[in-house]
């Protein structure tokens, strides 16, 4: 038996998102964002056609729910404001309910002494931004630093942790490359204008944050997938991994911490013709407005192989061109999710940050794992006997765990998530939490036994394994 101990004060606990959760009761004066008009158009695109009107019902349930974090062991618990609840059409007036509603989640959650890290923008697009090209368009960044800073004016005296993205390469590949989200685009050039404009848009809400002297830190949280090449001694392969690393990782983690993109990354889309639209003095706020913490989300490495398979014409240019997903033998799998879990890859992470972004204060943010038709594993007790799902943590943990000892600057650790939520186009298909809903009895929750595992976790500030 080892003994993993954590530093004093370590974050525990999950993350969720507003458009994920909330859900929609009649007269709250939420407008639409990008899911729920995609969902009135073609509802047979999301798992079961569940609506993502249908969430967890966390306005109505916070209460309860804040109990169920208690009860979890949660000390800290990020969720995001939704930018169509708070601002729902293009007047820009502000509405009071969703101001009503936040301020008093926040306290509830404050009063049970679980810190509240708030995030801004969690790929839910108003549908009135997104009418005028969303990302696409210039406007939308203007608009966006407008509801960021009213965001900190409301909250900035309560909330201490801020995030302005969650996962902004997410946008840009789904709606922009591989047609997973609404706008459904396979669009290199704009995805790469997409991406440019939520970067510039990070560092237009860090300047106006730190410009009203609050005394929280504000940082960004990104999915970073580790690129293993191949074979490590062949160089096509080592180049090809460099080249994902810098469109799918460093595409975001260079200018949010650095404050400059990476200049192999700048070559390739130079060599296509694709850089962005920038303006003068978009530059300096990039390189000026940095982040102060940085969430790290992580789930699935990238296994990498120099390009063997030929172009798609017809798709070109993708970052794919460059090289090729690489199933490597052996590896483990999530049966359920269809990804691999290769648990090393959260300290490589850590110690990337640790010896290449100045050992910045950072966290892990998401990891966790998705299983679908979960209520097979319901046992008599009517718990979720979720196993896979300690084990999956506790190995993750150790690395962390690791990492820390090592020098990494890791504050904190938040599973993705803390109940059953509705996740985009897969809806309630694969389930994450640490609490369950079942949906057919109006949303009822029950603790998984991961749940009661992790309230001892955080009371120990570590485990025994
Ligand atoms: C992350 C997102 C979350 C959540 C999670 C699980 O990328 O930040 O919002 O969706 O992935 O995803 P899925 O339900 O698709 O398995």
């Amino acid at each position: 038996m080892t003994k993993y101990q954590f530093p004093e004060n370590f974050w525990w606990g999950s993350a969720a998102s507003g458009p994920q959760t909330e859900g929609r009761v009649a007269n709250d004066g939420k407008g639409d964002n990008i899911f729920d008009y995609w969902y009135a158009q073609e509802p047979e695109k999301f798992f079961d056609e569940v609506s993502p009107g249908k969430t967890s019902q966390v306005y109505t349930k916070y209460k309860e729910d804040v109990q169920l974090m208690k009860q979890t062991g949660h000390n800290s618990f990020r969720t995001s404001i939704q930018w169509s609840r708070l601002l729902p059409d293009e007047s820009g007036e502000v509405n009071q309910k969703a101001v009503d509603f936040y301020n008093s989640y926040f306290d509830e959650l404050i009063k049970n002494g679980i810190e509240p890290f708030v995030n801004l923008y969690h790929f839910d697009m108003p549908m009135y931004l997104q009418e005028k090209g969303g990302w696409l368009n210039r406007e939308t960044v203007e608009a966006y630093e407008r509801y960021a800073t009213i965001c900190f004016e409301l909250f900035g005296q309560k909330i201490k942790k801020w995030f302005t993205h969650n996962e902004p390469i997410v946008p840009v590949e789904a709606g922009y490359l591989y047609r997973w989200h609404y706008p459904e685009e396979a669009n290199m050039k704009h995805a790469v204008q997409v991406g440019y404009h939520e970067a510039l848009s990070s560092a237009l809400a860090i300047k106006a944050y730190h410009s009203l002297d609050l005394s929280g830190k504000i940082g960004i949280i990104l999915n970073l997938t580790p690129s293993y090449p191949r074979d490590e001694n062949n160089p096509e392969d080592v180049k090809a991994a460099k080249l994902a690393d810098a469109f799918f990782n460093r595409s975001f983690l260079d200018p949010a911490v650095k404050g400059e993109f990476p200049k192999e990354l700048i070559e390739v889309l130079k060599g296509l013709d694709l850089l962005p639209e920038i303006k003068e003095g978009d530059k300096e706020i990039i390189k000026e407005n940095t982040v102060d913490i940085l969430g790290i989300n992580y789930y699935q490495p990238r296994r990498i192989k120099a390009k063997e398979t030929p172009i798609d014409k017809a798709l070109s240019p993708m970052p794919e061109d460059f090289f090729d997903n690489y199933e490597m033998p052996g590896r483990k799998m999530n049966p359920y999710r269809g990804w691999e879990i290769y648990e090393k890859g959260i300290y490589d992470i850590l110690i990337n940050v640790r010896d290449n972004y100045g050992n910045i204060d950072c966290f892990i943010s998401e990891n966790g794992m998705g299983v679908e038709d979960e209520a097979r594993f319901i046992q008599e007790d009517g718990m979720i006997h979720d196993d896979y799902r300690i084990e999956f943590v506790t190995d993750h943990l150790k690395y962390v765990h690791q990492a820390i000892q090592e020098g990494a600057n890791c504050l904190g650790y938040h599973m993705w998530t803390c109940m059953d939520n509705w996740s985009w186009t897969n809806a309630y298909k694969n389930r994450y939490g640490f609490i369950s809903v079942n949906l057919a009895k109006d949303g009822e929750r029950t603790i998984k036994e991961s749940g009661h595992w992790f309230k001892q976790v955080s009371d120990q500030n570590g485990f025994d394994a």
